[in-house]
């Protein structure tokens, strides 16, 4: 017992819930390469950053008023993954996978938030059509191949996905099948069996995926570091001759040159990435968690590298936006998310004789 004290201690950097190891390397990932933005560009990323950031808040208020049930698992301080890989991809090209912390997945990957919102108050509008809640929001038309309560179930699905795309190309001839998938998931998913069966047949089919790990150092209430023989978990990438790349994942500017890197490999034929992304959730695991084991010296450290804040001070530095542009930006999202709670909160329920209606496919 008291050697197992001593062992963590020497893991763990104090006050960052990063291994020392993870810790060193943090300020060296900060500069390490970033996309270069011009100011349209800049402007989306910290739209669709603050859509993310602002339709959870409001999530969070709807789950407290009564009004959302079920669980309901928050992104915040997560966004910067979301936004830097998806918005690295093409849109109703490339393939998304996400997990039960899916909202802000869908919202980048251009499900409209009213259909988003709805789906969260179990709405005949939702993206889902009201039949699946928030862990598992799905649509066909944005590629979104669905949210899973289960852990790892996304990633056999993406990796279908994946194998879909080469198949069309090199079998069918459909020379412009040419697709990228990305599947998300977390750092505590990396412990099971799914993850190691399909990075293996990933990088034994060179299919065109990325496994985009969200680090957030916690799985529930479980120390990543307590959970996993190797806590880098990049590195896994190497035992499969994979490419493995660790990114700070509260730099969108970082996550998006990094993402940019694997779909071209994806593309050109040269297979899948493993890339880890350093964050942090801002909220507890879910709305029923009272998030009360996480140190709060660890929670104020990460607090201080908000994605958001970072690019602001990144365009703002540059001279490609004024502060008071990206007010206005926020006041009008604040507007669009509060239409969508309108719009969901009138919107009609799934009509009782239909229950099991889209259980099976209908086309
Ligand atoms: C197959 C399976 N086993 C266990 C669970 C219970 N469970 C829900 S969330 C979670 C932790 C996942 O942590 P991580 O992958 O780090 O994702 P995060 O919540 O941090 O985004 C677990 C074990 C589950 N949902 N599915
Ligand atoms: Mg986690």
């Amino acid at each position: 017992m008291g050697q197992d004290i001593a062992m963590e201690t020497e893991r763990t950097a104090v006050g960052t819930g990063l291994t020392g190891a993870h810790a060193e390397r943090l300020s060296s990932l900060v500069t390490a390469s970033r996309a270069q933005v011009d100011r349209e560009t800049g402007l989306t990323l910290y739209r669709d950053m603050t859509l993310g950031r602002r339709f959870e808040d409001k999530c969070a208020e709807m789950y407290y008023r009564g009004k959302m049930f079920g669980f309901v698992h928050l992104y915040n301080g997560q966004e910067a993954v979301s936004t830097g890989v998806i918005g690295a991809m093409k849109r109703q090209h490339d393939w998304f996978c996400s997990t039960y912390r899916d909202h802000v997945h869908a919202l980048s990957a251009g499900v409209p938030a009213r259909e988003v919102m709805s789906e969260l108050f179990g709405k005949e509008t939702g993206c889902s059509k009201g039949r699946g809640g928030s862990m598992h929001l799905f649509s066909k038309e944005h590629h979104l191949l669905g949210g899973y309560a289960f852990i790892g179930e996304g990633i056999p699905v993406a990796l279908g996905a994946a194998f879909t795309s080469r198949y069309k190309r090199e079998a069918l001839g459909e020379a412009d099948s040419d697709s990228v998938t990305a599947a998300f998931f977390g750092d505590g998913t990396c412990n099971i069996g799914q993850f190691y069966e399909c990075l293996n047949m990933a990088q034994l089919w060179k299919l065109p995926i990325i496994f985009v790990v969200e680090n957030n150092k916690w799985a529930i209430g479980m120390d990543h570091n307590r959970a996993t023989s190797d806590p880098e978990i990049w590195r896994k990438a190497a035992s499969f001759g994979m490419a493995g790349e660790e990114v700070d994942g509260m730099d969108v500017l970082a996550v998006r040159a990094a993402a940019e890197r694997a779909v071209a490999r994806a593309r050109a034929g040269e297979g899948p990435t493993l890339l880890e992304c350093l964050t942090y959730r801002f909220r507890g695991h879910s709305l029923a968690d009272p998030d009360e084991l996480r140190a709060e010296e660890e929670k104020q450290f990460w607090a201080q590298r908000d994605p958001l804040k970072a690019l602001e001070r990144d365009l703002v530095s540059a001279g490609l936006v004024s502060s008071e542009e990206l007010r206005a930006i926020e006041k009008e999202i604040d507007a669009e998310v509060q239409d969508c709670v309108d719009f969901a909160l009138s919107a009609p329920e799934p009509d009782s004789s239909e229950l099991t209606r889209y259980i099976w496919a209908e086309d």
